[in-house]
Parts: structure tokens; sequence; C-alpha cells
């Protein structure tokens, strides 16, 4: 006896692409059966297969899924999700054209949330980043990545460390954490890099079990090419893995350098070179990018999804949750931003936002894919057609949404624009 049948649907985007990253081509292929039916035992798929297969299945809990698509829990590979306060003051310095880095420079963004951040408690902060976490599950989210990088100093970047424990316990959202504690360069340190990154280094060995991945921001006027190639190298040898932010606004080499440290992912990669296309191709990094930050900042070089994936590499989308360049949890809106902004074909983009962004978190095995024995994760569709996600576009489409086989997000009858 299932615990749950889902049947009736009409596109079941199982994505069972096997154990690796989706390269180049590859990324244009979207398993899934039509007319299918789902059945989730003990919080795991126990199975997964055409109506026709499912005729003599018994469950607890029949739902009808009336021709709908349903596909993996959605995966968040890059998220600033924890954070003091928010940035809409500086609004009218955006409208004025001041830039994103300018601002920084001024004292503004990231150091204006790092004030925010200090400023709250373990509690109040967890509070917040769950507000944040319960948005981003309601739009079909079951994984994401958090990262640190709002205290800049070992205390605030251990407190917001700690939330993202207690969340990871608390919150149906598996969180997979990252260390981001060079984000900016404190002004106390101005001129004296070095000093600020060895400071961070220092910690390092304390945040073993509390950080998967290191990862820095690597840009012109906060960290060198140089000094993050030296910064990771480090982490490496504390037994972390790394990320970089790498070629966002300016192109520095920051891809190239990604790649030779063997990152998990680089993100952004908005400057990416030629010769960093090609060395993403040829190497295991993920190609993390975030088009709802070129958006937000206004910018016009948004990353170069067409070449990145003629010449192989594998891409995965993240919101870049954050109160500065992208505050919106909604990875939906992002998938609609790959579609028209990144020009990725629809099937391009649901492998972005499930295999390729689990293996940009090194949960290739475990997420993203609906498979027998996997956790079941999933979520069901206002849709009949899976192209209709990115093609209707600023909305939430989320019907139900599933967490290790539980309901965790359940749209009301009210809002349900569905129709047949
Ligand atoms: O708070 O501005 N780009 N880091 C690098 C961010 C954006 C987050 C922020
Ligand atoms: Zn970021």
């Amino acid at each position: 006896m299932l615990d749950t049948l889902l049947i009736n649907i009409g596109q079941l985007l199982t994505m069972n692409h096997g154990e690796k990253p989706l390269k180049g081509e590859a990324m244009g292929r979207l398993p899934r059966i039509e007319n299918g039916a789902v059945g989730i035992k003990d919080g795991r798929f126990a199975f997964v297969g055409s109506m026709e297969e499912a005729k003599q299945l018994k469950a607890e809990k029949v739902v009808d899924c009336m021709g709908r698509i349903v596909s993996p829990g959605l995966i968040d590979p890059h998220t600033h999700v924890v954070f003091g306060g928010s940035r809409e003051h500086e609004i009218s310095l955006k409208l004025q054209g001041v830039p994103y880095l300018e601002i920084l420079k001024r004292g503004g963004g990231i150091y204006s949330t790092v004030q925010a951040t200090k400023q709250l408690s373990v509690e109040e902060l967890k509070r917040k980043a769950k507000g944040h976490l319960d948005r981003m599950l309601s739009y079909g989210v079951t994984t994401a990545e958090a990262k640190s990088g709002y205290g800049l100093d070992r205390k605030t970047e251990w407190k917001q460390l700690q939330v993202i424990q207690m969340l990871q316990q608390e919150h149906p959202i598996d969180l997979v954490p990252t260390f981001l504690g060079a984000h900016a360069l404190p002004k106390e340190y101005e001129g004296n890099a070095a000093a600020f990154l060895q400071s961070m280094i220092q910690i390092l060995p304390e945040l073993k079990g509390m950080a998967e991945f290191v990862d820095i921001f690597c840009e012109t006027g906060v960290f060198t090419v140089e000094e993050a190639r030296a910064y990771l190298q480090k982490a490496k040898q504390f037994g972390f893995h790394v990320k970089m932010h790498a070629d966002e606004i300016h192109s520095i080499g920051g891809t190239e350098a990604a790649v030779e440290l063997g990152a998990a992912s680089a993100d952004h990669l908005c400057g990416a070179s030629e010769k960093g296309i090609e060395m993403l191709a040829a190497s295991d990094t993920i190609a993390v990018l975030l088009p709802g930050t070129t958006f937000y900042l206004n910018k016009d070089r948004y990353a170069k999804a067409r070449s990145l994936i003629t010449a192989g590499a594998a891409v995965a989308l993240a919101t870049d949750f954050n109160p500065g360049s992208c505050p919106t949890e909604n990875i939906q809106l992002i998938m609609s931003l790959a579609l028209l902004k990144l020009k990725m074909t629809p099937e391009e983009i649901w492998n972005a936002v499930t295999v390729n962004a689990a293996h940009a978190i090194h949960r290739g095995s475990s997420a993203g894919q609906i498979q027998v024995g996997r956790f079941a994760d999933a979520v069901l569709w206002d849709a009949h057609h899976y192209a209709y996600i990115p093609y209707h576009f600023g909305v939430n489409h989320a019907g139900t949404v599933w967490k290790h086989g539980k309901v965790v997000y359940q749209r009301g009858e009210e809002a349900c624009a569905f129709h047949t």
C-alpha cells in the first residue's frame, strides 16, 4: 500500500538522465512520461511509470492531477537568503544611474546589509530567513544553497551559518551552506585585502561541518582574481569545495580561475571570455547563470547561455536571491528571463533548474530527478505543458509541493488560475 499516488499526470518530467551533469546538446533532452503516475511511500518515490502500469496500485491517498504536469522539486543553487534589513533606500541612487559597485564603494550595498545583519539576533535572523524560504518553497523550490557573507567578521558569519544550520532542521527546504566571508572588504581593512582574507582563512577550521562550500566575490574593486585563487586554494586545503562569483560585471578572468581551481560552479559569467567558456565546457564546473541579477541591475550584457551550451558546458539557473542585486525568491521568473534574455529553450531551462542545479551544489545523485528510491520532492503545476511555466511569466504556477513525500505547500483554491 502506497502512502500517496499521483494519477493522470499529463507530462511527468522524470528528468531521468543518469548521474552526470548535462552538458551542451544533452541539455535539449527532457526525459518524461506522457500520461504518467507517481507513487510515494515512506517519503520516497516508490513507483514512477505510466497510468497503464499504475492500474493495480493502491494508496492511502490518491491525487488526480487532471492532465497537469509534475516535475521534481526545483533547486536554487545560488542564494543569499540569510540577511538583515533590505535596501529599498538605495533605489533613488539606482534610478540616478549610480552603479552597483559605486554604491558599494560609497559604503552602501553589501555594507549596508552587513550593518543590518549585525543588529539582528540569531532568532530574528532565522525568522526573517524562514519567511523568504517559505516563499521560495511556494514557487516550487525544495533544495537551495544558502550563503553567509553579511558579517565579514567571525561572529556574524558564524551567526548566519548557525541560522542556516537551524533552518536545515526546521524548514522543509534542504539547505546547502556556503561560507561567503570574502563577500566585500571591510572598511577597516582598506588597502589590505590580504590581511582580511587571512582572517577569514583563520576561521575556516571552525567551519568544518557548518559550511560545505567556500565562495568569494571576485570582481573589480572587491577581490582580484589572484586573491580569489590564493584564498580558494587555501579553502580546498582545509577540505572545502569551492565556488566563485566570476566575471559578473567586468571580464577579469574569474571564469578561467574557477575552472582551474576545480570549482563546483562558476556563477554569473556575464563577462566570461571565449577561452573561459571553452574551459568550462571541458571541465566539470557547472556554469550557474543568474539572469534576474542582470535584469535588476539594468544591464544589457546577459551571460552567453547559447555560447556556453554550444561549446558543451553544463548550465544551471538560480535566483541569486539577495537584498541588493536581485530581490526576488521567484525561480519561475528566472526561468522566464532565461527564455527571453538567455535564449534558452524550455527543455534546457527545466534541466537547468533540476539536474544541473543539483550538480552545482553536489546533490546530483539525491535531488533533481523523479526516480524510485530518491526522496519524494515534487511539484504539481497548474499547467498542461512544461513550456507554459517560463512562458506565462511573473506569477506562481506551483499548485502542490511535496517534500520527502509530505505536502509542504498547497495553493489556495481561490488562487487557482488553471482552466482545462
Ligand atoms: O547583497 O549585493 N552580488 N553579492 C554579489 C551580492 C550581489 C549580494 C548583495
Ligand atoms: Zn551571489
